[in-house]
């Protein structure tokens, strides 16, 4: 079929399925449908929005553009896209952020409804019923499974010689779940394909678009500080014996702090070869792998720029030998997480003295992506780290204030926090002893006297919360548009 008339298919008010993970392994040509079809809808007077299961952040094509038509009636677990946060932050369109290994499971628990169809890129598609998607996974099995129809874009752009990429495993449901069998990050343990009722299959529309994963801007000054950072802290770690010799799996997040840490521990000549049990496998990982420093890749999906990508397939079958990707049930499962000791490394949007993280909210209220798989691996991790800059906006914004203005991950899961400036070892610390070393340690020196002054005048008690001032960093910014004008 054409995209126009797959598109023609899906309803007001259907709940839709998509396949891929970041923009990666996204579909294209029929959100981009669907979108035009919202618009010739609402041009008539019609009513047209849908509801949106995802892996997490998608392409323009599908975000963007159903965001851009309002056609989106709710969207979760996650999304990076400009004009769906703005749609999102206006009230255009609902949105549940969630731990994005909760997903497929909470679908099949029914505490959210079914998807009616399931839309899904591959490069390979058999009168079996076999499915083979390109560079994500995400959610895709069990969207797959529980929607009524199928629709799959065919994307002659990403070769067929990706079969055997992925490991495809679903879980079952309490009271019947076993343990989940990934004792080694390269464990496999499922299928080569996602493998559904063919009856189910309601059409294959035909697609050559590319992926739609932008380039990574080079680390700057303060990106490769944190990045060294890190590097030397778990050398230190290592040194210390309490990280082991032949190191542990490293979780990064996504962006291009994570990209300029990973750099940082490929330099790093103390840091051994390593593996990745990660969600988001970028183009650092891409260069790791072929110098050596990265042994094996466990994945949700490969967020690769076009040039990396190219490289890959060029050389599919090194790829195919030192990569795995996985549903995000898998990749992110708190189960493996905890049993292979993963050393987690996420950026904050904001931190607090405490050790408190804000991965989500600007100023406690406008949404910027969502919290990913972040709390996934912080809650489970063997070391959790959060990195951030020090600040934002040319220095108007602190990134370390009092108080977070939202929390996503608590002080109980966040044991490392690091900023160009320093290192925050908060494991075995009292509230005070953490706010007194992230201050020393972490904080940019233009604002430690005035987070100084918070902590003096805040009241006793085990943590020195004040009430009366714990936002007056977030009201300066709101009422002044710095920071630097907050009174204690
Ligand atoms: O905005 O570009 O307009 O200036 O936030 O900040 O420093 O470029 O960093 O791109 O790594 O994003 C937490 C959002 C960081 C991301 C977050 C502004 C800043 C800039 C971006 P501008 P940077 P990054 C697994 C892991 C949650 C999900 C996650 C994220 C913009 O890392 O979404 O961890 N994490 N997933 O200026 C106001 C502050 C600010 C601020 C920064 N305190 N207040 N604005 N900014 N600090 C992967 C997945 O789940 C897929």
């Amino acid at each position: 079929m054409t995209a126009e008339e797959a598109a023609s298919y899906i309803n007001n008010g259907d709940i839709v399925g998509f396949g891929g993970f970041t923009p990666a392994g996204c579909p294209k040509e029929v959100p981009t449908a669907i979108a035009k079809r919202a618009e010739a809808l609402h041009a008539e007077g019609k009513e047209f929005k849908i509801g949106m299961y995802t892996g997490a952040s998608t392409g323009d094509s599908l975000d963007g553009a159903l965001a851009r038509a309002n056609a989106i009636a709710f969207r979760t677990p996650y999304q990076s896209n400009k004009d769906l946060r703005n749609a999102l932050n206006s009230g255009q369109a609902e949105y549940f952020d969630m731990h994005l290994s909760h997903l497929a499971q909470e679908l099949r628990y029914g505490f959210m409804p079914k998807p009616k169809f399931m839309i899904i890129e591959a490069c390979q598609v058999t009168d079996e019923g076999e499915i083979v998607p390109t560079t994500g996974v995400g959610n895709a099995p069990t969207l797959c499974r529980l929607a009524d129809h199928i629709i799959v874009e065919l994307n002659h752009a990403q070769p067929e010689a990706l079969r055997g990429l992925h490991d495809i495993y679903e879980p079952q449901d309490p009271p019947c779940r076993e343990a989940i069998p990934v004792y080694h990050v390269a464990d496999r343990v499922g299928s080569d394909c996602i493998k559904v009722d063919p009856s189910k299959i309601l059409c294959v529309v035909e697609t050559n678009r590319p992926n739609e994963v932008g380039a990574f801007t080079p680390s700057d000054e303060v990106t490769r500080k944190i990045g060294e950072n890190v590097a030397t802290f778990l050398e230190n770690e290592m040194k210390a014996g309490r990280i082991p010799a032949s190191f542990l799996p490293i979780q990064s997040g996504v962006g291009n702090i994570a990209n300029a840490v990973l750099g940082a521990l490929g330099e790093n000549p103390h840091i051994p070869p390593f593996e990745m049990y990660t969600e988001v496998i970028q183009d650092a990982v891409i260069d790791l792998m072929k110098k050596g420093d990265v042994k094996y890749a466990s994945g949700c999906s490969l967020t690769i720029s076009a040039e990396k990508m190219d490289e890959v397939f060029a050389d599919i079958d090194f790829f195919k030998k030192h990569v795995v990707l996985r549903p995000q049930e898998i990749s992110n499962n708190p189960e493996v997480a905890r049993r292979l000791g993963l050393i987690t490394i996420n950026t904050a949007l904001e931190a607090d003295i405490f050790g408190n993280i804000n991965s989500t909210h600007v100023l406690g209220t406008k949404m910027m992506n969502g919290l990913g798989g972040s709390g996934d691996f912080t809650r489970n991790a063997y070391i959790s780290i959060f990195t951030t800059p020090s600040m934002a906006k040319g220095g108007k914004i602190s990134a370390i204030v009092p108080y977070v203005s939202h929390i996503d991950h608590s002080e109980h899961s966040v044991k490392i926090l690091i900023t160009e400036y320093g290192v925050a070892d908060l494991r075995g610390k009292s509230p005070r002893q953490r706010a007194e070393l992230i201050i020393e340690n972490c904080v940019a020196p233009e604002y430690r006297p005035l987070l100084r002054e918070y902590l003096e005048k805040a009241p006793q008690g085990h943590t020195p919360l004040n009430l009366n001032n714990c936002f007056a960093m977030h009201k300066a910014l709101a009422e002044t548009g710095d920071m630097h004008n907050a009174q204690f």
